[in-house]
């Protein structure tokens, strides 16, 4: 029987980020009541703290928002799933994640995953166990009228076995959204899990997806859908709708605006691996262990339109079996006013180098990087540049152009950064959007991040690749790659099932990428497949393994590593001083500032090995970067600079120039 929880938690804890406690700190020592924050603050709100979800039902709790009395920019989820305090469940289980209207009941989903196959979590098995966490990042800037004050939200557990656990927390980024929400509609919710989806087709649409004319607010300027849609069931004879590949066509005012495949292809790459069940299977978006994505499809809507007519058609298919196929499925309209924000690029993530839990499978790494690019202004981004860098390393700057419009992404690979600046213990990677469209940036806080990342592994230059096929060996291959992406040594003929093969590689000083492929998508090794097991390692030569790989690895294996000295001691094949706007430690520059400290001009003489030109700034001590122009294309000279509308502090004067770089530090004392 289904069963409903509310936990009424002592835990309503609202905590701001360091920065902002030690602002409250300061401005308390001085007894003045007010706390200063500004763009790119953060105010946390949790709801669950660790819940145990034991079995089928809702699991309530209230959060303690703040009043919507600030703007904020952004607001985010963040779901950390966990075992339950008995530990983590076998089995795969859909958690939906709710905002429950107190006088309506009327649910608004936020997010949706699924559990993995806890098997080896319960049994402390292949690196797991009841101590394993995932955190999952939903964007909720749209539900932001619905997080306001006291609210209830849900975590409903469509599982029949305890358990796993849920601890939701809100992050609250002030600063102004890319458009303020006017109107926010659930116009589709199955509930209380799945909408059969059992007779063709056609009962199925009528009954949850007609079309429907929806009103919009006044002054609607843009709009978009949000829909996550996952497929569950497949004792038919189509396999649906868990393992069969369907679309669904967005029809507005009879023309078809989007056609979307409801389909994850990446489930062999899926992060939490291996699992003690059926893991590395493609399924109807979603993958055990990992989110539902949700699908935004902006609508062409003109200003002061004031109302829509909606469609939505599912793939049809016939449906003969035991078990009826179904839909779990929410669509959430939004509309929008104009755009606040025209100009606004953001790094939105960092793909490698990262120690994040769902980039592992691509990490560690010391070849090119891989950030996500996305633009979150009204106007398209065509051009940007990039900086980045290792520690306190060389910076690297990489242009990029392309098309995005509100909204898109792009990954972008970075050429190799130079390590030397790493610190072993402490390893970061630091990346930076500049210049967007050749413009000013209107939000600032978040053109940049910064990442710890694991160290790649150091090995001798000579070494053994050892493998062992498994009964399907035309569906394993492996290679080497250097940081160029050039394949230095491979193996992809082998001499029949369960052989054992040694193939000795020697590589010169470097980084580089260990691939082990499998087309069949299923590893050398699955309990689920008749090809029995095979294994791959890395053994010194005469001596003891290396590395062991896990065989159960699904799609692909990467690894990377240094040979013969460690990180930051190689010099990279490529590095981004092959790319123009890098820097050499060696080449001289010399930099006098005067006067130091300054009050409100501050006169700059350079002088430096070779004629080029580059970039100066004044960044702060956070890295910001506060003024910015060309370096002249001379050997020497000297600028002055009118700083009267700088604050006193400490400032780093940064010259970047191709062939050099460096910095002098000044203050502003009046
Ligand atoms: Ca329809
Ligand atoms: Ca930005
Ligand atoms: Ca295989």
């Amino acid at each position: 029987m289904p069963c409903s929880f509310v936990f009424r938690s002592t835990f309503l804890i609202r905590y701001r980020n360091f920065r902002a406690v030690l602002a409250l700190f300061a401005v308390c020592a001085c007894g003045v009541q007010q706390v200063f924050a500004g763009p790119g603050d953060t105010t946390w709100v949790r709801a669950h703290d660790a819940v145990d979800l034991t079995s089928y039902g809702a699991y309530d709790a209230w959060a303690d928002f703040p009043d919507g009395s600030t703007s904020y920019a952004r607001i985010e989820l963040h779901m950390t799933l966990g075992c339950a305090s008995g530990g983590c469940s076998d089995w795969d289980y859909t958690v939906r994640l709710h905002h429950v209207d107190t006088v309506s009941g009327v649910e608004a989903e936020l997010g949706r995953l699924i559990t993995p196959y806890g098997g080896y979590m319960a049994l402390g098995q292949k690196g797991f166990d009841n101590a394993w966490t995932r955190t999952f990042v939903y964007d909720v800037t749209d539900m932001a009228a619905l997080l306001r004050g006291v609210e209830r939200l849900r975590a409903f557990y469509d599982g029949w076995s305890s358990g796993f656990s849920a601890t939701l927390d809100f992050a609250f980024i002030e600063g102004t959204p890319p458009r303020d929400v006017l109107g926010l509609q659930v116009v589709h919710h199955s509930t209380p899990s799945s909408w059969g989806y059992a007779s063709g087709g056609t009962d199925f649409d009528a009954a949850h997806f007609p079309d429907t004319t929806l009103a919009l607010p006044a002054a609607t300027e843009g709009g978009r859908l949000r829909i996550t849609p996952s497929g569950h069931g497949f004792d038919n004879n189509v396999n649906c709708a868990e393992f069969c590949k369907r679309d669904y066509t967005v029809l507005m005012d009879g023309s078809a605006i989007a056609e979307q495949p409801m389909w994850r292809e990446d489930c062999g790459m899926n992060p939490v691996f291996p699992q003690a069940g059926t893991w590395l299977y493609d399924r109807a978006n979603w993958c055990p262990g990992s989110e539902a994505w949700t699908h935004f499809h902006e609508l062409p809507l003109s200003a002061g339109s004031t109302s829509l007519n909606l469609d939505i058609d599912l793939d049809t298919y016939t449906w003969s079996g035991i078990q009826t196929p179904g839909y779990i499925w929410s669509t959430i309209l939004v509309a929008y006013g104009a755009f606040n924000i025209q100009l606004d690029a953001e790094i939105a993530d960092v793909v490698k180098p990262s120690a994040a839990y769902a980039h592992s499978r691509l990490n560690p790494t010391c070849a090119e990087p891989e950030v996500v690019l996305r633009n979150n202004g009204g106007t398209a981004l065509t051009a940007c540049t990039i900086a980045y860098g290792v520690g306190d390393g060389p910076v690297c700057y990489q242009a990029w152009s392309g098309n995005l419009a509100y909204g898109e992404s792009e990954s972008v690979v970075l050429s190799t950064p130079n390590f030397s600046g790493v610190d072993l213990s402490q390893p970061e990677f630091w990346v930076r959007v500049e210049g967007p469209n050749g413009g000013e940036d209107e939000v600032p806080w978040n053109n940049e991040r910064r990442v710890r990342f694991p160290v790649p592994p150091l090995y001798p230059n000579q070494f053994i690749v050892w493998m062992r096929t498994n009964g399907a060996p035309t569906e394993t291959r492996w290679q080497i790659l250097d940081d160029l992406g050039n394949v230095v040594a491979s193996r992809s003929s082998f001499d029949g099932p369960f052989t054992i093969h040694e193939d000795t590689v020697d590589l010169p000083n470097g980084c580089y990428t260990l691939e082990l492929i499998d087309s069949d998508k299923d590893g050398l090794s699955f309990f689920a497949s008749p090809d029995g097991s095979g294994s791959f390692r890395f053994f010194q030569v005469g001596a003891a393994v290396l590395t062991s790989f896990e065989a159960d690895f699904g799609t692909k294996l990467v690894h990377g590593f240094t040979t013969g000295l460690p990180l930051g001691n190689v010099n990279s094949a490529e590095s981004c001083e092959a790319t123009g706007l890098a820097s050499s430690p060696a080449a001289a520059v010399e930099l006098w500032l005067s006067p130091n400290p300054a009050k409100d001009r501050l006169r700059v003489d350079w002088w430096q090995q070779a004629a080029s030109n580059g970039i100066w700034r004044i960044v702060d001590l956070q890295g910001r970067i506060l003024r910015e122009g060309q370096t002249p294309e001379q050997r020497s000279g000297h600028l002055n600079l009118d700083l009267k509308a700088m604050p006193t502090g400490h400032y780093v004067l940064v010259w970047q120039t191709r062939d050099a770089q460096h910095s002098a530090r000044f203050e502003m004392r009046r």
